[in-house]
């Protein structure tokens, strides 16, 4: 039976990539090019170096490694002076009931993403007292779809793998939850989240049945 949900956080907590979108928007039009967001689309659940390489790749770029650390280190600081300002009202409907319903049935809670500043946003939005472990860009040297975040996890909640249930946004995301030998939900649409064992929309009128599998 479930015992534990792991939850990624961008697109499926908070929509974040809104904002990430603001920032690298900003270092593409400092480079001189336009980065739509349908280009934004290719960097979620990627980390920040590997959404650097796509964004250069967009504008046709090449830079050496020293300067690409410096351009990354640039749009996080404008990435953060957003998200600084983020409060509790961009908590995505129903996130909050549901982990508050997972508590009192007595199911252990984690969040497993590749972001470094997963921890602000947390703080933000004051729900980190909802979470029994916190896996994030800090802790995992792999990326998604590498399985190691969410293993890292369930380790963190002494629980076995089969035994855990992931919520992702992303498809790198819902790969790597495959790959802990996890039950993957796909939030948001079933056209891009085909490798998912079950897609929702949102946790809107989503209630605690969801997770059994
Ligand atoms: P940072 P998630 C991911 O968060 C985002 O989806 C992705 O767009 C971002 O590049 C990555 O975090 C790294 O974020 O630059 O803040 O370390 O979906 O895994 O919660
Ligand atoms: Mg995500």
């Amino acid at each position: 039976s479930v015992k534990g949900c792991i939850f990624d956080l961008d697109g499926v907590i908070v929509d974040t990539a809104k904002y990430h979108y603001l920032a690298w928007k900003r270092l593409a039009e400092e480079l001189g090019f336009e980065f739509t967001i349908k280009d934004n689309e290719r960097l979620k659940g990627v980390s920040r170096m590997k959404s650097l390489e796509i964004l250069l790749e967009v504008g046709g770029l090449k830079f050496d490694d020293e300067t690409k650390i410096k351009l990354a280190e640039k749009k996080n600081n404008w990435y953060v002076e957003y998200i600084s300002k983020i409060d509790k009202s961009e908590i995505l409907t129903g996130v909050e009931k549901f982990l508050i319903s997972l508590r009192e049935n007595g199911i252990k809670t984690a969040l497993g993403s590749a972001s470094k500043n997963a921890m602000i946003i947390l703080n933000n939005l004051g729900i980190e007292k909802y979470f029994d472990a916190i896996i994030d860009g800090n802790k995992v040297k792999k990326a998604k779809p590498d399985p190691e975040v969410f293993l890292l996890a369930a380790k963190e909640l002494n629980i076995d793998p089969k035994e855990c249930v992931v919520f992702e946004d992303a498809e790198a995301g819902i790969e790597a939850a495959k790959n802990a030998g996890m039950y993957a939900i796909g939030v948001g649409s079933s056209d891009k989240l085909h490798d998912a064992d079950k897609v929702i929309l949102g946790f809107d009128a989503v209630n605690i049945d969801i997770i059994n599998f």
